[in-house]
């Protein structure tokens, strides 16, 4: 990824004399002397590539060109005997493009702002941190209380949140991009073959599961989010993620689920009958659910919004289900189909996104009809990630197999 070009697409979208922040973030701690998994901030791993904590990333936009640097932590020959060592100057100017002379350390971090803001001091400097709503709301978030210090210091200063510039840049995903999607996407496609192949009555949902990760693990990919197995009756919960019952013949098994790849998010369902075959009243289901998601994919333009697909999709069932017997007593769509038909997809699952957006080329976004119907104990979701290519929904997740007679044969052939 060439991230030097998207820094230089960031300084010229910053007014001059912009003081721009991203923090790479730190992992909370869980307990003992533990700490969770580390997730890096994805705005800046956007703007720099490097996978670690406690990185700080500085732009200084002046009238005629920026600058930047790169704050690490210093070399603790004791913590890299126990835990390895931190990121060193040459590794990270080597993934990032930034210059191996602007890659200082973190307890110099302070004097280099104050001697920005000294020597911009007439030029009404305005603070640019890049933070989500949701670092904000973490007390202990490192550039919150930087912002806050900053803003104690020097009272006149202005700030405004630079996030919104990422989102649209992130947006709009580039080839390379589209690539790391399609990998975990591929990932994804060999875990689940692996799993259906693997697939019983009388199985418990977490050996299905147990299954899927094999594959993900071996190829060291993580997950994009906690993976769904939910059979039968557990099909029809939303975010049902226990994954520990028996699945019964005769049942089906919705999954969602997806491998990530350097951060960049497959998302994808599927459902399919835990004994190979639909029965009659599961394959009319199915095939109707299959039938928004074709139709959905296919509608698709440029200049759309999310909501104008969901309302599509809403359309769609409107007609479809009263010939499949739903829709009766008062009951609506809304009954049985009670989440949005997608959202934004990228470096998280639910990616960055702008309420009314009108999709273009290079948006990704995940189309993902389903039915849920508890007192039948059938759930069924069908989700393809797209890109959009010259005005028209492309499917990232095509090798993916969604029809039914091609489920019934893997499934027969096995
Ligand atoms: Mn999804």
């Amino acid at each position: 990824m060439n991230y030097t070009r998207r820094r230089e697409k960031l300084a010229e979208r910053l007014e001059p004399y912009s003081l721009f922040l991203a923090y790479s973030g730190k992992a909370p701690y869980r307990i003992g002397d533990e700490l969770y998994p580390f997730e890096t901030n994805r705005d800046f791993y956007y703007l720099t590539g490097i996978k670690e904590p406690n990185l700080v990333y500085l732009l200084f936009k002046d009238a005629d060109g920026y600058e930047e640097e790169l704050f690490t932590e210093r070399f603790d020959p004791v913590m890299a005997k126990w835990v390895g060592g931190k990121i060193q100057a040459k590794e990270a100017s080597e993934i990032s493009g930034i210059d191996g002379e602007s890659i200082l350390y973190l307890d110099q971090l302070e004097d280099e702002i104050g001697s920005y803001l000294n020597r911009y001091a007439a030029k009404n400097i305005s603070l640019k941190p890049c933070l989500r709503k949701e670092e904000v709301s973490q007390e202990d978030d490192w550039l919150t209380k930087e912002v806050r210090r900053l803003q104690r210091h020097y009272p006149s200063l202005k700030v405004y949140n630079a996030s919104g510039i990422l989102t649209e840049m992130r947006l709009v995903k580039d080839a390379e991009e589209i690539k790391e999607l399609k990998r975990g996407i591929h990932v994804t496609n060999e875990a689940l073959k692996l799993m259906w192949s693997n697939l019983k009555p009388g199985m418990n949902e977490s050996e299905a599961e147990a299954w899927f990760d094999f594959t993900l693990k071996k190829e060291r990919m993580g997950h994009s989010f906690e993976s769904i197995f939910g059979s039968g009756q557990n099909g029809t919960t939303l975010h049902y993620s226990e994954n520990n019952c028996v699945m019964k013949d005769g049942t089906l098994l919705l999954t969602d689920l997806g491998a990530s790849s350097n951060y960049y998010c497959a998302d994808i369902s599927r459902t399919v009958p835990v004994n190979g075959k639909f029965t009659k009243r599961q394959r009319e289901i199915y095939e109707t659910v299959l039938a928004c998601n074709r139709h959905i994919i296919d509608y698709a333009r440029n200049g759309m919004t999310l909501r104008d697909l969901h309302l599509e999709s809403v359309k769609f069932y409107e007609k479809a289900l009263p010939k499949i017997g739903l829709c009766k007593k008062g009951k609506t769509v809304h009954d049985y189909y009670f989440h949005s038909v997608g959202h934004m997809l990228g470096l998280e699952t639910h990616d960055v996104a702008i309420p009314g957006y009108a999709i273009r080329n290079g948006n990704v976004f995940t189309v993902e009809p389903g039915l849920y119907i508890e007192e039948e104990g059938i759930g069924v979701r069908i989700e393809d990630n797209i890109v959009m290519k010259n005005g028209r929904a492309e499917v990232l997740s095509a090798e993916i197999m969604k029809d039914p007679d091609e489920i019934e044969a893997f499934f027969a052939k096995r």
